[in-house]
């Protein structure tokens, strides 16, 4: 379906496990700042929404999206986190900065993601236009703030799940 019929944040809230105890790392980017807070607005809001205490949210805020990945390795030698969510917006532009960013991005988060075993969440924007962007910062189209919280959630409790049946097993 087109992207422009529907709001693409929208998650079954019913269907997320609960954030209850459980402690997320979030990394802002500062490019695009206006968005970013956007999306960091709606991801943290989701987060509380869901049984995700204040105290249990480390924030920080790196320049650029580049820096996500390197934001989220920071977090996870400082404590351990359930998930990590990582936020930006990289803008389309003449050149083909955009491209390398964000490739650069999704690659480091994967690498880490896989490295680590906690989930990192690509929460990054990478629209043609600003106008593209406010649209799923919280306008028409949602936030992708929301939608990180929600995919940060559905990892955490993936994880918690399978830790507790090795536990019952004893092994
Ligand atoms: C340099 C740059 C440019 C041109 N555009 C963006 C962007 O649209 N979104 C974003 O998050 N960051 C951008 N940056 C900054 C880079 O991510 C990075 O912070 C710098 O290249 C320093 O490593």
């Amino acid at each position: 379906m087109s992207s422009t019929l529907q709001n693409l944040s929208a998650y079954a809230e019913q269907e997320l496990p609960s954030g209850e105890g459980k402690k997320f790392g979030i990394v802002v980017s500062q490019w695009n700042a206006p968005i970013t807070q956007a999306l960091l607005n709606g991801c943290r809001e989701t987060l509380l929404q869901n049984q995700v205490k204040e105290q249990d949210l480390e924030i920080i805020w790196v320049p650029g999206s580049f820096e996500l990945p390197s934001g989220a390795k920071i977090l996870l030698g400082h404590q351990a986190f359930d998930a990590i969510i990582c936020l930006g917006c990289v803008i389309a532009g003449e050149t083909k900065h955009n491209e390398y960013i964000s490739n650069a991005v999704a690659q480091g988060l994967t690498m880490l993601s896989v490295a680590s075993g906690t989930p990192c969440i690509f929460g990054v924007l990478t629209p043609d236009t600003e106008e593209q962007a406010l649209d799923r910062a919280g306008g028409k189209l949602g936030n992708k703030g929301v939608e990180a919280a929600a995919a940060a959630l559905q990892m955490a409790g993936i994880k918690q799940r399978l830790r507790k049946g090795k536990t019952r097993i004893g092994f």
